[in-house]
């Protein structure tokens, strides 16, 4: 079967909920040499987005997109397998990754811990629903170079800016390196909190982790 062809049943499981198919499509992908990273971002995050899709037209209900959010987990966890990480001592930088207070959608955010470790960052997942004042205290716990903060609701946007404004009450802003990013963000409302980048997908975030933190 073609990549294209493989991608899409890649997607398809992850809208039809096939739990198990889905690992053995993904084997299918890998031992054609097909790249995990794209078989993660276009085949099962394309099925996510479709479902997601779904959701909106009231077609599928909570219930649907755990099991498809299962599935996609699942498929993840079969690719990442393939996917070399980079050797311990080797960091390009560390990065503090949390779903701001209030927030519990976390699949964009394993996501980007997946890609981020993948290209030799070390990732601090501080989790979902986090205290502002968490995020900073791990942060500065751990040295962190970066704060990447998700959030998929318009209601805990806001948020974001509290753990900028905790960082400059502090007088550590300059410390950290601060990106946000998730279904509802913008470069614009980025640039409007004082961000220092934004990005709207995994595969970018970790080209701006790369060029905030000047690695090649
Ligand atoms: C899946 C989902 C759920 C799942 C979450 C499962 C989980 N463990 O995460 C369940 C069913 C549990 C759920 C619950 C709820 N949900 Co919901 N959910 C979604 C849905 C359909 C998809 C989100 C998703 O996972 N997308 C796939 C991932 C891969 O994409 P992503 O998260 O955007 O991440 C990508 C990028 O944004 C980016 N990115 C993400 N984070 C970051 C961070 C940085 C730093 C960077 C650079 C990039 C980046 O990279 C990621 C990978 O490419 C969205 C609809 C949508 N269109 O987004 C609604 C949605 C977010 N949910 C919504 C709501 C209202 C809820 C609920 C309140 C219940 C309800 N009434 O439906 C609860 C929330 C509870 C809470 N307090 O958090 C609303 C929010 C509306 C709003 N106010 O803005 C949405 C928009 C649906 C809608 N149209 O109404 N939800």
């Amino acid at each position: 079967m073609t990549k294209e062809g493989l991608l899409k049943r890649l997607s398809d499981c992850v809208v039809d909920m096939e739990e198990d198919l889905v690992i053995d499509v993904a084997k299918e992908y890998v031992e054609a040499g097909f790249d995990p990273q794209e078989g993660i971002m276009d085949g099962l995050v394309d099925g996510m987005k479709r479902a997601s899709v779904l959701f909106d037209e009231e077609e599928y209900y909570i219930p649907e997109l755990l099991s498809c959010s299962d599935a996609m987990n699942a498929g993840i966890a079969e690719l990442q397998s393939h996917m070399s990480k980079a050797a311990e001592g080797q960091s390009a930088g560390k990065v503090v990754l949390a779903v701001v207070h209030g927030d519990t959608h976390d699949i964009g955010k394993d996501l980007l811990r997946i890609m981020l470790e993948t290209n030799g960052f070390t990732v601090i997942d501080v989790g979902r629903d986090v205290p502002s004042e968490k995020i900073v205290d791990v942060a500065v716990e751990n040295g962190a170079d970066i704060i990447a903060l998700s959030s998929l609701m318009t209601t805990t946007m806001p948020n974001m800016k509290q753990v900028i404004d905790i960082t400059i009450d502090r007088g550590i802003r300059n410390d950290f390196k601060i990106i946000v990013g998730g279904a509802p963000i913008s470069q614009k409302y980025a640039d409007s909190i004082g961000a220092d980048g934004y990005s709207s997908n995994a595969i970018g975030a970790v080209n701006l982790v790369k060029s905030l933190l000047g690695v090649a």
